[in-house]
């Protein structure tokens, strides 16, 4: 049987998802407030500034109302520690405790240093509230899985994608890569670049296929920044990111201070790279990618034909790259790993 805590906690889960696209760098988050079983109100961090997800769910529940005391005796489950920092916003302890809540539920603790030093717990606590946690932590961070990475380490998301052959391979041995996989699976490759701040690419993949690296989705218009490894000179004049007001050129050797940078001064939270076989490879080893979106279609090319990653420095099968996977998913004629490497 499924716990109310657990039914509570992913129902925050769903809310938290409504904010996908328009709450980074923040958080999603749902709350739900609850008494003797039944949902009083729901509400969700719904854009980046705005309310958090505990006071938009107490507003919609006080109404025309005073808040003070409006959810008198009830639980109120959050996916997410609420805060008791001065941000953008109020602190969430202070309207919880103002509502009259008796008991707060929450997935995970914070990892914003800023909500860790003040310590909600306590706070809540001090003002005789109940506080339990965590609840179904492991899919909590999965759902957030980019704010903890930025929060703890200050570095974006990676995800690696990749398109290759049942061998491997990632083009033919003159470079040419279009199309391997068929067109649901390319389909799904521009919900990535949706779900990501920025996409990053090596020179050669400029230089070879002159992409846009745009979102080409019906009803979408969120543009995406562009990172191209590799100088603005390098690049002949009808390149078409050389246009493109988001795309950043650069020549940083050092992959994780480049990646710091973007985060810090462009809040890039995710970076989806994009190969090819040189990029892959420094990203592998450096040790920097989280994730690995590995499309296989169902062909092959074998001899000289270009591998999905260059040499690792692997000398012998004991020292072979860790790659967990996480699922395997059928997309039109092709097969989607997900793979984690940090987890
Ligand atoms: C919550 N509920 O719905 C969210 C939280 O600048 P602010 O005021 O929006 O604060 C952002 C920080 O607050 C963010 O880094 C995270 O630690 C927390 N987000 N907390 O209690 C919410 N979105
Ligand atoms: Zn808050």
């Amino acid at each position: 049987m499924v716990g109310q805590d657990d039914f509570f906690i992913r129902r925050t889960f769903t809310l938290a998802e409504r904010g996908r696209g328009s709450v980074s760098p923040n958080p999603l988050v749902g709350a739900v407030i609850v008494r003797n079983g039944k949902i009083l109100a729901e509400g969700w961090h719904k854009k980046y500034g705005g309310h958090h997800a505990e006071r938009d769910a107490i507003l919609k529940l006080a109404g025309q109302k005073p808040i003070k005391n409006c959810a008198r005796g009830a639980v109120i489950y959050v996916n997410l520690e609420p805060c008791a920092h001065h941000g953008q916003t109020p602190p969430c302890t202070d309207i919880i405790i103002e509502a009259g809540i008796k008991k707060v539920v929450f997935a995970v603790r914070d990892p914003n240093p800023q909500v860790r030093k003040l310590g909600s717990v306590r706070i809540l606590k001090k003002a005789g509230l109940e506080v339990v946690y965590p609840v179904l932590e492991q899919e909590a961070r999965e759902l957030n899985k980019v704010f903890f990475k930025n929060q703890t380490q200050s570095l974006p998301y990676i995800t690696l994608k990749s398109a290759v052959t049942l061998d491997g391979k990632i083009a033919d041995a003159r470079g040419r890569s279009k199309w391997l996989t068929g067109p649901e699976a390319r389909a799904e490759v521009q919900k990535l670049r949706l779900t990501h701040d920025a996409v990053l690419v090596g020179k050669n993949t400029v230089l070879q296929d002159n992409p846009r690296l745009s979102i080409r989705l019906t009803g979408i218009q969120k543009e995406n920044y562009k990172i191209i490894l590799g100088a603005r000179g390098q690049f002949p004049k009808n390149t078409k990111l050389l246009k493109d007001p988001l795309a950043i050129f650069t020549v940083e050797r050092d992959l994780k201070k480049l990646l710091a940078g973007l985060y810090r001064e462009h809040k890039i939270c995710s970076v989806l790279v994009e190969g090819g076989a040189a990029v892959n490879t420094s990203f592998l080893r450096s040790g920097m990618v989280d994730e690995w979106q590995l499309f296989i279609a169902p062909k092959i090319l074998g001899g000289d034909a270009l591998p999905v990653f260059g040499d690792l420095g692997i000398k012998k099968l004991a020292d072979f790259k860790h790659a967990p996977i996480q699922s395997v998913q059928k997309i039109g004629a092709d097969v989607l790993l997900n793979i984690r490497f940090n987890k």
